[in-house]
């Protein structure tokens, strides 16, 4: 069986010989190859060991940890957490300082490292007086001189607060900070801080982006769960201690007798890290499952019925976290089918879990998915307030209200749920998307932990007095509930890396710091991610927390600016543009765009009343157009094209900046990317290289479609004179074609024109080909193609009778069967020496149904010669 030591071991990233020949033509000393060797060990690495890599320490640090921790780790406390944060410690400082301490079950006469509960403290070492007033789950990380001997006490008034403070002390060895005179007291912000992963049965995943799901296959649990033990472990990092470990879209098979045993090994794999094991419900249960002919919460049978599903599961599983339930939303059956409230439904199963000191997330993602796009009233952003805000105190204590951060779906910039503002007897929780289903899916790197923020820390003017942002009325704080939290549906699957991109690992982090700590700072989640994962070396460490914390605002510009939402193909896959899918249809993602104007009024004066459900300073902010920000302009808004900002630019202008700028900032992206050859092991640097120039191909594509779309929609011109203008593009369809047909792509602004070719030959080749007449120089080709998910086409580029590049056409993208921007791909052919006359000739050979479709190319001047031209 494999162990997450195998997969994640360092290996040298070329062979140590080359690099050793390369110093070795300097070296005369052994020390010289010492030294050579060191700065050669940019190892490869898969990234499966995240932020818990536990990299050799390197000068200064290395001297004081060395000097700092003394040699033993005595684990006075027995239970297996305990046990876990021992094991974590003895492995953690191995890989830092490359020393093993030694494990003592007593307090030593030397100093140690001491990992033990106020409790136990208070016996062995009453003269300590080590007595706080220490929250469930909360740690202590303190230095006691004592008899001549040094200590570093890990207490805590748990077992489970040992592990978290064990996973800091090593965080703060990892970051290279001093543990000299530690005195470091840490409570987690709320009780409740859960993942939730969309994992089907059948081992797919609902909107994940890293592989299949790491605990089921053919509707069972996996036979080897060494990765679940692996995750708990990364949860237990960051002090995650509840996973639902199915969709919440849920198989009602998941309650069936013969799933207790699958889900006890879940179980069985996350408990040494103290994650226990949530399960998303299905409301219709009781009768799919159960035989029962209803599921009314209201009636006694059913109740007996989920009392006795529950006691049975806690039979199996006695430490169960609870439920998580998903009803009356997207064709989930809910109470409404009896005429019945969400509290009734909420709380028949709440009783059922009360006995066992069990919880009930009830989603809040409630909403009418056939609305009247006529009828200028509808708002689904006003679904979950208008749901749940009228049965404020009618749910037990033992719910919590599962809320999305935004009133829409986790689009790329919405206000704060208004619910979080409307619940004073109601306990909540904030459900915060970590896999990036509306942000660009894994394949665009998108730091979400500002975007969190932005919602965390927004004032939602709850009290009259006090400031209440989102975190304090999501954790209960802020009228005093006895439970409240933070729930991230996370985006972990068998990749090797977890989350299919490398810097998309981030996201996970950054939750679960928040759920933590939401007061940290941005700037410090991604600092301290970015060191531990990549090293503590400050050109890296700047390049990437440069790309990280732009990375949200980037994606914005180049998606849906001005509160427009996420103009993606919102009924496919969520991923290409298309910004006309969210009209005329009943989900209620709609903008509102067209000829005149673009956005939803919402106010209360004309529109919806959506802002109305704001407690009355919020409302109005977002009602007044003089004090509506910017950036959720279109969001609260319609006004027309011309309509001037405050920055005192136009809307549609603003729509044309932000495109270019976004595009641009990613394209920057890969220069500073570039920057770190080198210093990141090579395997993760081509990886990162690799992603993010395929992420600033599909910028461009995203630049082009929605600048388009609004070009046509407006009539109104770019003052900056880009867009309908691509002076160095080549369209396909103009080109001379041997085979190639042109088609009319739809929607009309995922191809330049409008159109691109494509080639029917089945077991054929087509050909386009044009005569460059530009000066002679080097040049780069940017062939845009679209790479279909329904074949692997074949492409080769020539010039004259030379052949310059080929490719299969195999990248891993969304689901994309047709010519359209999920499949429109770059590819970059650098450094081409070009003459007037010349020949360049694309050649396509298509596969099973992918067509080997072209749209154009690109011939820019050399962008990384230092000579552009010769
Ligand atoms: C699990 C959105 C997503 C769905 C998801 C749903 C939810 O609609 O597209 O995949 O379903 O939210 O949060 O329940």
């Amino acid at each position: 069986m494999k162990t997450s030591h195998n997969r994640g071991a360092r290996t040298p990233a070329r062979s140590a010989e080359t690099h050793l020949g390369a110093c070795g033509l300097q070296q005369t000393m052994k020390l010289a190859i010492l030294f050579c060797f060191l700065a050669a060990s940019v190892y490869a690495e898969t990234g499966y060991d995240a932020w818990l890599r536990y990299a050799p320490l390197q000068g200064a640090d290395r001297i004081r940890a060395e000097s700092e921790i003394p040699a033993v780790v005595a684990g006075l406390d027995t239970s297996p957490l305990a046990a876990s944060a021992q094991n974590e410690l003895i492995r953690g400082l191995r890989g830092m300082l490359g020393r093993t301490l030694r494990a003592e079950p007593n307090l030593p006469g030397e100093g140690a490292v001491v990992l033990a509960t106020l409790d136990e403290l208070r016996r062995s070492k009453p003269q300590w007086n080590l007595a706080a007033d220490l929250a469930p789950e909360a740690y202590w990380l303190k230095r006691v001189v004592s008899g001549g001997a040094s200590y570093i006490v890990i207490t805590a008034r748990d077992p489970r607060g040992l592990l978290y403070g064990s996973f800091a002390l090593l965080r703060q060895v990892s970051l290279g900070e001093s543990l000299a005179a530690v005195d470091e007291k840490s409570s987690p912000y709320a009780p409740v801080r859960w993942v939730n992963e969309w994992d089907n049965l059948d081992g797919s995943i609902e909107r994940g982006y890293g592989g299949r799901s790491i605990f089921w296959e053919n509707q069972k649990a996996r036979e080897d769960l060494s990765r679940v033990a692996d995750y708990g472990r990364m949860l237990a990092s960051l002090g995650i201690n509840g996973c639902s470990i199915n969709n919440v879209n849920a198989n009602p098979r998941i309650l069936s007798a013969d799933m207790i045993p699958q889900i006890a090994r879940i179980a069985d794999a996350f408990r040494p890290w103290g994650v226990r094991v949530v399960i998303a419900v299905d409301f219709g249960s009781p009768k799919t499952i159960g035989g029962l002919d209803t599921f009314d919460p209201l009636d006694e049978k059913v109740a007996a019925w989920w009392k006795t599903t529950v006691d049975a599961m806690y039979a199996a599983v006695p430490d169960l976290a609870g439920f998580v339930l998903k009803a009356d939303s997207e064709g989930r059956v809910g109470p409404s089918a009896y005429g019945r409230t969400h509290a009734d439904a909420a709380n028949v199963v709440a009783r059922a879990l009360l006995p066992h000191a069990g919880i009930l997330l009830y989603r809040g993602f409630v909403y009418d998915h056939h609305m009247d796009w006529n009828n200028p009233k509808n708002d689904r952003a006003r679904a979950a307030w208008d749901n749940f805000q009228p049965l404020d105190g009618k749910f037990d204590d033992n719910v919590l209200i599962q809320i999305k951060n935004g009133p829409i779906d986790f689009q790329v910039r919405e206000p704060a749920s208004p619910l979080f503002g409307a619940l004073e007897k109601t306990n909540q929780a904030i459900e915060l998307q970590i896999t990036q289903e509306y942000f660009g899916q894994s394949r665009h790197t998108v730091f979400l932990v500002p975007n969190w923020k932005a919602t965390l820390d927004f004032d939602m003017h709850a009290l009259p007095d006090v400031p209440t942002p989102v975190k304090a009325l999501a954790a209960g704080r802020t009228f005093h509930r006895p439970l409240g939290g933070f729930v991230g549906v996370a985006n972990i699957g068998l990749d090797e890396n977890w989350s299919g991109n490398q810097l998309s690992q981030a996201n996970l982090y950054g939750y679960g710091r928040l759920a933590w700590n939401p007061d940290l700072s941005s700037q410090r989640i991604s600092g301290e991610w970015t060191r531990l994962t990549f090293g503590t070396d400050p050109k890296v460490d700047q390049a990437i927390d440069a790309i990280q914390l732009s990375s949200w605002r980037t994606y914005e510009d180049y998606t849906g600016p001005l509160g427009l939402q996420t103009l993606t193909d919102i009924v496919g896959n969520h991923y290409g543009v298309n910004v006309e899918a969210s009209e005329r249809n009943g989900w209620g993602q709609w903008h509102r765009a067209d000829e005149k104007g673009a956005g939803m009024d919402r106010t209360a004066a004309t529109g919806t009343g959506y802002a109305g459900q704001y407690r009355p300073p919020v409302a109005r902010v977002y009602e007044s157009l003089a004090t509506c920000p910017d950036d959720l302009l279109l969001f609260f808004h319609h006004v027309p094209y011309t309509y001037r900002l405050h920055s005192g630019k136009t809307v549609i202008q603003y729509i044309y900046d932000s495109h270019y700028q976004g595009a641009a900032a990613v394209e920057q992206y890969v220069e500073q990317w570039k920057s770190l050859r080198g210093l990141v092991d090579e395997q993760r640097y081509k990886q990162v290289l690799a992603q993010l120039q395929y992420q600033a191909g599909q910028a461009e594509v995203w630049r082009d479609a929605v600048t388009m779309w609004f070009h046509r929609a407006s009539h109104l011109d770019d003052a900056a004179g880009r867009v309908g203008h691509y002076p160095n593009r080549f369209e396909a369809e103009s080109m001379a074609l041997d085979g190639y047909t042109v088609r009319d792509v739809t929607p009309f602004e995922d191809a330049s024109g409008g159109q691109a070719v494509a080639c029917p030959a089945r077991g054929g080749s087509c050909s386009a080909a044009m005569k460059f007449s530009g000066a002679a120089g080097w040049y780069d080709l940017r062939v845009q193609y679209f790479d279909q998910s329904n074949g692997i086409s074949h492409y080769r580029v020539w010039l004259g009778r030379q052949l310059l590049d080929e490719w299969d056409a195999n990248l891993v993208l969304p689901r994309a069967i047709r010519l359209d921007s999920t499949s429109s791909t770059r590819r970059l052919i650098p450094g081409i020496a070009l003459r007037p006359g010349d020949e360049i000739r694309i050649e396509g050979r298509p596969d099973g149904n992918d067509t080997a479709g072209l749209d154009y190319l690109e011939i820019v001047k050399e962008t990384n010669s230092p000579i552009a031209t010769r």
